[in-house]
């Protein structure tokens, strides 16, 4: 069914009415929440439209409403289930408004609802509204109050944004309190938690001396594994300060972790709500990728204080602008705090895994789309990750002191407002006295730029030419691309000495970066006086695909030469590539000698850092692969070529990985720091390949090892060995971590990415596991994400078993959580690219799944694109 509506960018008009204050009352009742809302409005002088009060709403119930104290009768305002609007309302009035809503049986976990025994509430991007009439859109900001009264024995802790303002015990055992937000917010950042909870406490001094309290709310027994949450969140807010001059403006900082949530986090005013996988984290439980995450996201979300809750966006067409920029912000944070180089590799392999396969997909939309159906579709990867390239971009053109002051003038400037990605462009550009208004292109238009690269060398005249011809695929938004501002950091490398040499361009003023702007542009640099070989696009300086044709012995001097750690890693990709994407042509693996050698001289470097290495010995992933491959695609085919590949690696280098894993394997107390990581990385790369000829070393690392990360790892490498000790590791891990809902995740998807032939007869059964629950999105996650999105075998199994499943998945998930539901059908939408057989199979279940009758606006808008309807 549709019953889709498209909603324009274009078609933006500011709000009639603004909103002074409002005090909102929320009485909380096992069976029933009481909501009372007193919100003064005035009319908003900017606005040209007419006389009308447009309040949104979901899901609510009407009990009374009254106009600056006179009660309105049913004639004074229309009410449909999405709206209600009050015709020619004074200047200025004070509208009070009574609902009856239903947190108890909210499954759609937006607005209020409980999780594990707590309310809790989501509301960006648009679950303010279920709870009351509202005008639910981020331009409008307003100073909150709001009064909690609830059980005092079943929810002695009530949470809100802002500064306790005021707390009452009656007799009767309830109880409440009052919070005061003293900054104007959207409703979007309105928060609310009751529950039993306890709490860890720190303090943070800010620059300017006042005192912060720091707390990290959750369940008595999970109180321990909030240490390091605490810990990162210090360290963000220390980093804000001396990075960007940002301070923290509240008096307390709060933190709640609940089970049931839609996503990772979200920045509430004071009053952050987390997941509680991206909380709880002990050497035991978590691994080191949990634990970097962690304090990402702790970081990501407290940097969203000054980046979306001080300065918000207009619209959610706007959402890369606080997004975008707030991913850049925190991936900068992670590299301060670990490896610089290995976060940038990290950060475009997933850009590159995910993001670039979005571009390609029918899902593919501009970093700020020009329409949509339904925002909670847009939380992408596209505005987040992406959008963070573009803001790097800014800051590799500008330098850093230039994007600093950039920064600066936009706090400046909007402080206290809800603006646009034309205003971040403007304070960049004003900052710095330069035209950048090019950079539009990035927000407007969608897919991968792509840029080829030709060179050419004159001994004689001693200049090195290079030629750079941009182009963009076409997109469903916009067929004819206009040329993309592209900054190109690169090197010439003597052949000689494999050292950078310094060349002159008349065009340029530092030849480590070009800036390209128009489709066709060409560089020539002056006093090459020898053979050099070209290293570009260091450091990933722009989010596109670069073609140049270097040859498998030019490859292998990069790997071993390139200045750039990032170049370095992506010569072995590239070649690695190269040689897949020729079997797959010729549907048989040849490994050229050059590939062995470069790679045994990386596995042999020992001043190499060893979580380079280990990035650099990883062959791409078959994202990667599948993204770079046009159509026709046979997912199962790359596996088995990639795996036959890893096998090669493995037989021919044993000794090495060997000796390397058994260097590495020494017992020591789990730390977080950026070498005990790599280690531990390389030592589980090498353990992935020494696992094709020897289960035992793997059994052996998971009965002995002290840390989640190397339990982890051989954890999943024995899941896809069809031996006893997979079973017994299986149930190991099991009887050791049950009563650990968030371990138990990890039991889930390693089972789920399991390409041995049974697994998805294993995982229907999962499925109906005492512990895996269809409404907690992050079981869905580890059980239908991981497979569908890991699990390229039997996701793509030739009989159409696991689309089958996963659209099965989709429609159960549709009826009662409708954004996860819609998350998982993206999971569905690549079937054009694949071979007849399985797309026939995929186009099929989209089919069935747009035959149901009753779809939410979510599934419906992602299935109905992939179908191009
Ligand atoms: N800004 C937050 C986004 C978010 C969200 C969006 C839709 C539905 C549920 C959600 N939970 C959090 C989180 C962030 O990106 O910082
Ligand atoms: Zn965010």
């Amino acid at each position: 069914m549709n019953n889709s509506k498209v909603i324009y960018l274009k078609d933006y008009t500011v709000p009639a009415f603004l909103v002074d204050t409002i005090f909102l009352d929320f009485d909380l009742y096992d069976t029933e929440t009481i909501v009372k809302s007193r919100v003064v409005y005035y009319r908003n002088p900017q606005s040209q439209g007419p006389n009308i009060l447009e309040l949104n709403a979901e899901s609510l119930e009407l009990l009374n409403i009254a106009l600056d104290g006179k009660i309105l009768t049913e004639n004074e305002y229309t009410l449909t289930p999405e709206r209600l609007t009050i015709e020619n309302p004074p200047e200025r009035f004070t509208l009070e408004i009574e609902t009856r809503i239903h947190p108890e049986t909210n499954t759609s976990l937006e607005g209020l609802y409980v999780s594990g025994g707590k309310y809790a509430t989501q509301c960006e991007a648009q679950g303010f509204r279920r709870m009351t009439y509202y005008p639910d859109r981020p331009d409008v900001m307003a100073k909150f109050m709001t009064r909690i009264t609830a059980d005092t024995s079943k929810y002695p802790v009530l949470l809100s944004n802002g500064n306790l303002i005021d707390s009452w015990v009656f007799e009767d055992n309830r109880h409440f309190v009052v919070w005061e937000d003293p900054f104007r917010k959207p409703a979007y950042l309105f928060a609310l938690v009751a529950g039993n909870l306890e709490y860890i406490e720190d303090h943070f001094t800010t620059m300017s001396g006042r005192e912060v309290t720091l707390r990290i709310f959750t369940e008595h027994h999970h109180i321990p594994k909030c240490g390091f949450a605490m810990e990162s969140l210090k360290r963000a807010m220390k980093w804000d300060e001396e990075r960007y001059g940002l301070e923290y403006d509240l008096d307390i900082f709060m933190i709640v972790a609940v089970d049931d949530f839609n996503s990772g986090a979200m920045e509430n005013k004071g009053l952050n709500i987390f997941n509680a996988a991206l909380v709880f984290a002990t050497p035991e439980s978590a691994t080191d990728r949990d634990y970097i995450y962690i304090e990402r996201v702790i970081a990501h979300e407290y940097f969203h204080n000054w980046t979306g809750d001080r300065v918000t966006c207009r619209d959610w067409f706007q959402l890369s602008l606080k997004e975008g920029l707030t991913v850049y912000r925190d991936s900068e944070f992670t590299a301060d705090m670990h490896s610089r180089s290995v976060k940038r590799i990290e950060d475009v392999r997933y850009l590159r895994d995910s993001q670039f396969r979005e571009d390609a997909s029918p899902m593919a939309h501009p970093i700020r789309p020009a329409f949509f159906e339904e925002i909670r579709n847009f939380y992408t990867v596209t505005v987040y990750e992406k959008g963070s390239e573009v803001v790097r971009m800014y800051e590799t053109i500008l330098g850093r002191d230039g994007f600093r002051k950039g920064m600066d003038l936009y706090f400046q400037r909007h402080d206290g407002q809800a603006v646009t990605t034309e205003d971040f462009l403007a304070a960049m550009a004003d900052a710095n006295e330069r035209d950048l208004s090019q950079f539009s292109t990035w927000y407007n238009q969608a897919g991968t730029p792509i840029v080829d690269v030709s060179s050419s060398y004159d001994a004689e005249a001693k200049t090195y030419t290079l030629h750079f011809v941009q182009s963009c695929p076409p997109t469903s938004e916009c067929q004819e691309k206009k040329p993309f501002i592209i900054p190109i950091k690169m090197g010439l490398i003597s052949r000689s000495t494999g050292k950078d040499i310094s060349p002159h361009n008349e065009k340029v003023e530092h030849t480590d970066t070009i800036i390209l702007t128009e489709r066709e542009e060409t560089f020539i640099f002056s006093s090459v006086s020898e053979e050099v070989i070209p290293s570009l696009l260091r450091d990933f300086s722009a989010p596109v695909r670069l073609n140049y044709i270097y040859s498998h012995d030019e490859y292998a001097f990069l790997m071993a030469h390139d200045s750039d750690d990032f170049n370095r890693y992506e010569a072995s990709q590239k070649f690695a590539t190269e040689i897949l994407l020729s079997a797959l042509r010729k549907h048989s693996l040849e490994i050229p000698e050059s590939f062995f050698q470069a790679f045994s001289a990386i596995l042999s470097n020992a001043t190499l850092d060893p979580s380079l290495k280990a990035e650099t010995l990883m062959l791409p992933s078959e994202g990667y692969l599948f993204g770079l491959l046009g159509d026709h695609i046979d997912p199962v085919e790359i596996h088995m070529l990639r795996e036959s590949f890893l096998l090669t690696l493995s037989e021919r280098f044993r000794d090495q990985f060997q000796s390397v894993y058994t260097s590495l394997n020494v017992r020591r107390p789990y730390q977080v720091l950026a070498r005990d990581i790599g280690e531990r990385k390389l030592k589980n790369l090498c353990l992935h390949y020494l696992s094709y000829a020897d289960e035992n070393i793997v059994y052996e690392q998971f009965v002995t090892s002290n840390n989640m990360t190397d339990t982890f790892s051989a954890l999943a490498l024995l899941s896809n060995l069809d031996t006893s000790l997979r079973k017994k590791t299986i149930e190991s891990f099991f009887e050791t971590w049950k009563d650990d809902a968030n371990v138990m995740n990890k039991w889930f998807s390693v089972q789920a990415t399991s390409s041995l032939p049974s697994t998805l007869e294993a995982l229907k059964e999962l499925k109906n596991h005492p512990s895996f629950d269809m409404k907690n999105p992050n079981k869905v996650r580890s059980l239908y994400y991981g497979f569908a999105m890991s699990n390229p075998v039997c996701f793509h199994a030739v009989d159409g078993s696991g689309y089958q499943w996963v659209a099965d998945g989709v429609l159960e998930l549709d009826t009662f959580n409708s954004q996860v539901a819609g998350r998982l059908a993206k999971s569905l939408v690549n079937w054009r690219l694949l071979e007849p057989i399985r797309s026939d199979l995929l186009r099929k279940e989209l089919e069935r799944i747009l035959q149901t009758e009753w779809l939410s606006p979510d599934t419906s808008e992602v299935v109905r694109k992939a179908l191009e309807l």
